[in-house]
């Protein structure tokens, strides 16, 4: 049996995908509510297939649980966020995660670490905690690196179709977790050590950042001398070995906006594109800002309040709000103690924030100028609404006369 531990983003649907290909698995959460709903029979977001695997997975006997159980796999799924002064990882989820499984677990048991953890940090923080228990770890205690790699919006279909690492000490007991993992995966799933496998997975989600930052600052200095980005962008990766990403109002979500820092944080005098590139990422929100006071000022809207911003999520069509730049630029806007925006987002459907509506014509009606933060595909399919309004479009969606661009 697996003992999934963490039901979040991640953690949730890999528990499903592994319990509806016929694993026997019992999910954990410390999260009595997020329990009680699984319980309830109700998932926790919305994901594109989650519902149905959910279905499935509870047809092939998926328990959930607070309780971490006795069994000799566990699969570790938390969050790993990095702290905001030193921009080190925070792994102290991870090691209470450990620790709560080193009471329970039974000699011979192996302990998967899935979250994303910056490279050494297996050894810095998780050995300790085994041995501490009186464990040898690779005897009595196997241990683990199988970062995820999907993608909110795609996860089901990604779980079921990304190559994947596994990092481990031992090569045979990477390849018993390959073959865990194997029952649900078609990629390709490469064995290599833990330390390896910890840095893949934060290069892979700097590589994006650092790409998303290039397009990001090609938009600031087209802005400067008026130059049309996305044109030049377009052309651009017409060479065949050009492939520029698309600028944007910031980066948010979980992964990209938070594990390169780790990097920053372990190798300041070494990771200096890196930094770079996450200090261009997070200004955009205030150039975002200051292209609404620069827009009110030509249109001559004086008034804040006419103001709205179209999105709260941090990609379009998922209902994850975590760092997304719309709350980063609300949070700036009230450090200037400015009254907050306007705001709407059809997938938040609870009051997270000031102003907030939950209906697009109520919404529309309310403003003059209008920020599309996010391109979900409502917004998309009732262009005709936006008719009449001044749109500062910062995903390019909307393609009506006058719009204004980051
Ligand atoms: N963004 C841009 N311009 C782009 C692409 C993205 O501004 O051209 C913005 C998005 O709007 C969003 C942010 O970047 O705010 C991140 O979105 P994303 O879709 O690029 O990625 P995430 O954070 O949803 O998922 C990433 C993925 N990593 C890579 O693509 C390398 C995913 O595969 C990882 O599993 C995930 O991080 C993770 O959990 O680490």
């Amino acid at each position: 049996m697996i003992n999934v531990i963490g039901l979040g983003y991640i953690g949730l649907p890999t528990a499903l995908m592994l319990a509806s290909h016929g694993v026997e698995v019992i999910g954990t959460d410390y999260n009595k509510d997020l329990v009680d709903t699984l319980n309830a029979g109700k998932t926790t977001f919305k994901e594109d297939g989650l519902d149905e695997l959910f279905h499935k997975a509870l047809e092939s006997g998926i328990k959930f649980s607070y309780e971490y159980q006795v069994t000799d796999t566990y699969i570790i799924s938390v969050p790993t966020p990095y702290d905001k002064f030193s921009k080190k990882v925070d792994a102290c989820y991870v090691v209470a995660a450990v620790k709560s499984v080193m009471d329970v677990c039974p000699k011979g048991a192996t302990v998967v670490v899935e979250s994303t953890v910056s490279p050494g940090t297996i050894e810095k923080f998780v050995r300790p905690v085994i041995e501490k228990n009186g464990f040898v770890i690779g005897k009595d205690i196997n241990l683990v690196h199988a970062p995820e790699r999907i993608i909110p919006g795609n996860m089901v279909y990604e779980l079921l179709h990304n190559n994947r690492t596994i990092g481990a000490d031992d090569v045979a007991v990477g390849e018993k977790i390959k073959n865990l993992y194997a029952s649900f995966c078609q990629g390709e799933i490469i064995v290599t050590d833990i330390r390896t496998a910890e840095m893949t997975k934060v290069v892979e989600n700097t590589f994006r950042a650092v790409n998303i930052a290039f397009a990001n600052e090609l938009a600031k200095i087209c802005r400067h001398d008026n130059m049309d980005v996305y044109e030049i962008i377009k052309i651009c990766n017409m060479h065949p070995r050009v492939n520029i990403l698309q600028p944007g109002p910031g980066v948010g979500g979980h992964c990209i906006s938070v594990d390169p820092w780790f990097l920053v944080g372990d190798y300041p005098s070494l990771a200096k594109v890196i930094d770079e590139s996450m200090k261009t990422n997070d200004s955009m929100p205030d150039f975002v800002l200051n292209r609404i006071y620069e827009i009110m000022k030509e249109t001559g809207i004086s008034d804040f309040k006419r103001d709205g911003l179209y999105g709260l999520t941090y990609k379009e069509n998922v209902d994850d709000m975590r760092e997304s730049p719309t709350l980063q630029l609300l949070e700036s806007q009230a450090r200037h103690l400015a009254e907050p925006l306007k705001v709407y987002d059809p997938f938040i459907t609870k009051d997270e924030v000031s102003n907030q509506y939950h209906d697009l014509d109520t919404f529309l009606n309310d403003v003059d100028l209008v920020v599309i933060m996010i391109g979900h595909t409502e917004i998309k399919d009732n262009m005709q609404k936006l008719a009449g309004k001044i749109v500062l479009d910062t995903r390019k969606v909307c393609n009506i006369p006058g719009v204004y661009r980051l």
